[in-house]
């Protein structure tokens, strides 16, 4: 902690100065995952605040998730998710995309039923009026860290039971030969809603990127449509450009 030089500014309340001191700190990587953080009264001591003002800052830190608070052992630095750069000029999965970084990739499942498709679906997955949707929203993690919210949808003709998408939806359309071949994706900027913030673990109406993927097969027909929130404090995409 002594190595992360706390000065007190004026202005702004004290504890919210400790709070973005610690807060950098941790996230620059000054203050390592797993550091132990002194206790309440050596950091009185270190940083001349009171005893109620460091709890209050330690507060927001664990609700943050920067911090984690262990009854009997202390708080100590909870587990930082380094930026990572995902390419733009390959169509992979996920679960793919993670195995490649060494990652431990899961998804919970939200939600997940054939629903009536929305006007969008109709047109984009190519269904018959009457027609239905396999849809299935997941919480996608990363060695335990939340990542990303998608939603799937996809015709019952070809998945007609999105329950058993389970681990990784690209995996089981390879094994049915319904890999998609090709994809188009946009990307915009988002802000989190409150109930995306608390799935992800961050704060609402922090930054994200909202990205959708229409995936085709090689016949040209619309295999997927995915819509997910994306971390910002995480994500970089990143595109190879050629001279034109
Ligand atoms: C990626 C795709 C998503 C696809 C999913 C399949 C982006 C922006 N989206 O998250 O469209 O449905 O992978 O992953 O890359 P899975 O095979 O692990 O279920």
């Amino acid at each position: 902690f002594s190595t992360t030089s706390w000065q007190q500014r004026s202005g702004g309340p004290r504890y919210l100065q400790l709070y973005r001191h610690l807060e950098s700190a941790i996230k620059d990587g000054r203050l390592a995952a797993a550091t132990t953080l002194p206790a309440e009264r050596e950091l009185a001591t270190l940083t001349g605040l009171s005893r109620v003002t460091i709890r209050k800052a330690i507060s927001q830190l664990v609700v943050d998730g920067l911090v984690i608070q262990r009854r009997g052992s202390g708080s100590y630095v909870a587990p930082q998710m380094k930026r990572m750069e995902q390419s733009l000029s390959a169509l992979t999965s996920f679960t793919e995309d993670m195995q490649r970084r060494g990652k431990t990739s899961s998804s919970e499942t939200l939600s997940c039923g054939i629903y009536l498709p929305s006007p969008e679906e109709i047109v984009a997955l190519g269904l018959p009026s009457d027609g239905q949707v396999s849809r299935i929203t997941r919480l996608r993690r990363a060695d335990g860290i939340p990542l990303a919210i998608e939603t799937s949808s996809l015709s019952t003709e070809f998945v007609p039971d999105p329950s058993r998408i389970e681990t990784s939806l690209y995996e089981k359309l390879s094994l049915e030969g319904m890999r998609p071949s090709r994809a188009i994706q946009r990307i915009s900027a988002c802000k989190l809603t409150e109930e995306q913030a608390a799935l992800l673990e961050v704060s609402e109406g922090d930054a994200a990127l909202y990205i959708d993927r229409t995936a085709y097969l090689p016949s040209g027909r619309v295999i997927e449509l995915t819509t997910g929130v994306y971390r910002g404090d995480i994500y970089d995409f990143v595109a190879e450009l050629r001279n034109a």
